[in-house]
């Protein structure tokens, strides 16, 4: 990033040290809670650092009777360096949205164990025998149980935060709690929405290779009007509890689990943001993997994701509806309910519509942006890179220009094996 100007997100806070490893033990051994877990005396300890996501320093601490991984939020995004400042409050908003969210999906997120908001410092359960779920996948590990999960961890988080299960006053009682976590929401309307749109220092593709694909999306009138639908759907609308960045390096995989992490980009958005962002980041492994047929559990997973979703947020609203949305009270005839049943298939249709057009723009920002994900980075061939990153192009600007052409998840799958 030398020599490139960053604009500045929000002020920055540097008057707070940074820990190194042996600098987080000496903390640690002045939190009796955390010191008790790990066990033995400090000098049984280690600290090994294991940041994996684009902003956050973070450490897997060990001793011998237990291990915490321990997140710092620096002053700045932390694979550009200081000179791309970003608040460290998100770590903050990521400690609130993990106790909001573990309160409706507990088996999916870690416990927050500590927070010290004067070193913007959270130390969270450590997650035995879990691998970040993208490099299981480059690796080409098999997650079958993971769409069944993730459609519960959705459905349950979106649904218990939504209008459909609060009273009003609560809700906008959240809606304020997150409003301000606006740095971080503004690099996703940035990055996610308009950068790649644009001549900006910060994106990056496989040139020369795909050039003239990046000079057509840039030309491109009927995907900039239809992103730019999309980005303001993401600045207006309040759903739900949304966890705002819910790629594959967010989500952590073992055998029969799977854990949802670092939700310092959650905010009140739109629903389709969440699902969309994890359709597109299978897409984006199975683009990655050639669409070999060994990939096609994949596509199966994708199917599974949307319609296991789609039937669990369903049941929850059948069941729990006791926010001020839709009042039960008005629909308690047969005849009442029967039509309520059907405005439930509508609102579905169009969270479908919705979510297949956030993950096109995902998909799009991730082959041409700053944030590019391994599964493309690591195929060391640029040309056969540049082939799968094409397929992935052109079905993204399809999902985002004409999301109503796919009327279900069997569609998407369809399309995806024909791009
Ligand atoms: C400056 S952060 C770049 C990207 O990494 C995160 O995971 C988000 O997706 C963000 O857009
Ligand atoms: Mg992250």
């Amino acid at each position: 990033m030398t020599g490139v100007h960053m604009p500045t997100v929000s002020a920055p806070h540097d008057d707070y040290p940074v820990l190194d490893g042996k600098g987080l033990l000496r903390y640690l051994t002045n939190v009796p809670a955390l010191a008790q877990r790990l066990g033995g005396t400090p000098a049984d300890w280690t600290a090994q650092e294991v940041s994996d996501g684009n902003v956050n320093i973070v450490f897997a601490v060990r001793g011998p009777g237990g291990a915490l991984c321990v997140k710092q939020a620096v002053p700045y995004v932390r694979v550009a360096g200081p000179e791309w400042p970003l608040t460290p409050e998100r770590v903050i908003f990521e400690h609130r949205a993990l106790v909001e969210h573990r309160r409706h999906a507990g088996p999916y997120l870690p416990e927050p164990l500590h927070l010290d908001p004067r070193l913007y410092l959270l130390a969270v359960e450590y997650l035995d025998d879990h691998t970040v779920m993208r490099h299981g996948l480059i690796a080409g590990a098999r997650y079958p149980h993971f769409a069944g999960h993730i459609a519960q961890y959705l459905a349950r988080t979106l649904f218990y935060t939504s209008d459909l299960a609060l009273k009003a006053p609560r809700k906008r009682m959240l809606v304020a709690q997150f409003d301000t976590n606006t740095a971080m929401c503004q690099i996703m309307e940035d990055m996610v929405f308009t950068e790649i749109y644009l001549p900006h220092p910060r994106n990056r593709w496989t040139s020369p290779e795909l050039d003239a694909d990046v000079e057509r999306i840039r030309q491109d009138t009927e995907l900039k009007l239809a992103v730019s639908r999309l980005k303001n759907t993401y600045l207006t609308v309040r759903d739900a509890l949304i966890h705002g960045d819910l790629h594959t390096g967010s989500i952590m995989v073992s055998t029969d689990e799977v854990h949802v992490i670092d939700q310092e980009f959650s905010c009140y958005g739109p629903m389709g943001f969440d699902i969309g962002n994890v359709l597109a980041h299978l897409l984006i492994n199975y683009f990655a993997q050639g669409g070999q047929p060994g990939s096609d559990w994949l596509l199966r997973a994708i199917e599974n994701v949307w319609n296991g979703f789609h039937q669990g947020f369903a049941a929850l609203w059948r069941a729990h509806a006791s926010g001020d949305a839709y009042p039960k009270d008005m629909f308690a005839t047969p005849d009442a309910n029967a039509a309520l049943e059907e405005e439930r298939e509508k609102y579905l249709n169009r969270l479908f519509t919705e979510t297949l057009g956030f993950c096109g723009a995902e998909i799009l920002r991730r082959v041409i942006g700053f944030a590019r994900p391994a599964d493309f980075t690591e195929i060391d061939n640029p040309a056969r890179r540049a082939v799968a990153e094409r397929r992935a192009l052109r079905l993204a600007r399809d999902l985002v220009v004409a999301p109503r052409r796919y009327q279900n998840a069997t569609h998407l799958t369809a399309a995806a094996r024909r791009f």
